[in-house]
């Protein structure tokens, strides 16, 4: 049996949902980061970051939410979370990494300098940068999305669970006002069966 290290509002959703969708039984550990588990021996045994997700499948730990998902779904590979023509896969890696590099990381640099790092060393105008940043980016993908049902390829695939997460996130704090086609394709991902709960929703089950 598979475990999951998660906490429900992080970027283990993205792996949850990736679990939920390929119908595969897994154990799931709640690591409360508010708490410090995840600075714990045993977990720093699991993932030396301190970072959620983590999933341990055997012998194999591994971390990094994208690098997760894409491992699940090629060990599941007859349940379709990948595309099967060469072109399209490479296609779903650069949106993956688009994901990663040009959606995620303004993204966390606005976290850190609004609520994580120490109040008097965060920088205002890193923040205003960021939220720049964001939208240009986000920009090019409203025009790669016009007309297409899912990020690469023509069925859905992991790529479209860590992008609608990452959305998600954006949404949360009012990053996708001017790319309405991206909120609509969020919000559709996120009404499959197999969804995870929103980001407000898994804030609102920790007391967050
Ligand atoms: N690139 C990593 C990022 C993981 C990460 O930064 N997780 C955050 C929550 S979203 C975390 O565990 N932070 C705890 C800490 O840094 O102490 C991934 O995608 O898995």
């Amino acid at each position: 049996m598979m475990t999951l290290y998660e906490f429900p509002p992080t970027r283990s959703i993205r792996v949850r949902w990736t679990l939920q969708e390929l119908g595969v039984p897994f154990e799931a550990v709640t690591v409360n980061l508010v708490k410090g588990e995840n600075r714990s021996p045993d977990y720093l045994r699991i993932n030396p970051a301190g970072k959620v997700p983590a999933l341990v499948d055997g012998d194999l730990a591994l971390t990094e939410s994208i690098a997760i998902v894409l491992y699940l779904a090629e060990k599941h590979l007859e349940k379709g979370l990948l595309p099967t023509d060469r072109a399209d896969r490479a296609r779903l890696d650069q949106w993956l990494l688009f994901t990663a590099t040009e959606l995620e990381q303004p993204l966390w640099r606005i976290a850190r300098h609004t609520a994580l790092y120490p109040e008097n060393r965060r920088l205002p105008d890193e923040v205003t940068l960021a939220r720049e940043d964001f939208v240009a980016m986000a920009r090019v993908l409203d025009g790669h999305m016009a007309g297409r049902e899912f990020v690469a390829g023509e069925r859905v695939s992991v790529g479209d669970f860590v992008l609608a997460y990452t959305l998600d996130w954006a949404n949360e704090i009012r990053l996708l006002e001017q790319t309405p086609l991206l909120r609509s394709y969020m919000l559709r991902m996120y009404e499959r069966p197999a969804a995870p709960p929103r980001i407000a929703a898994a804030m609102a089950a920790i007391g967050g």
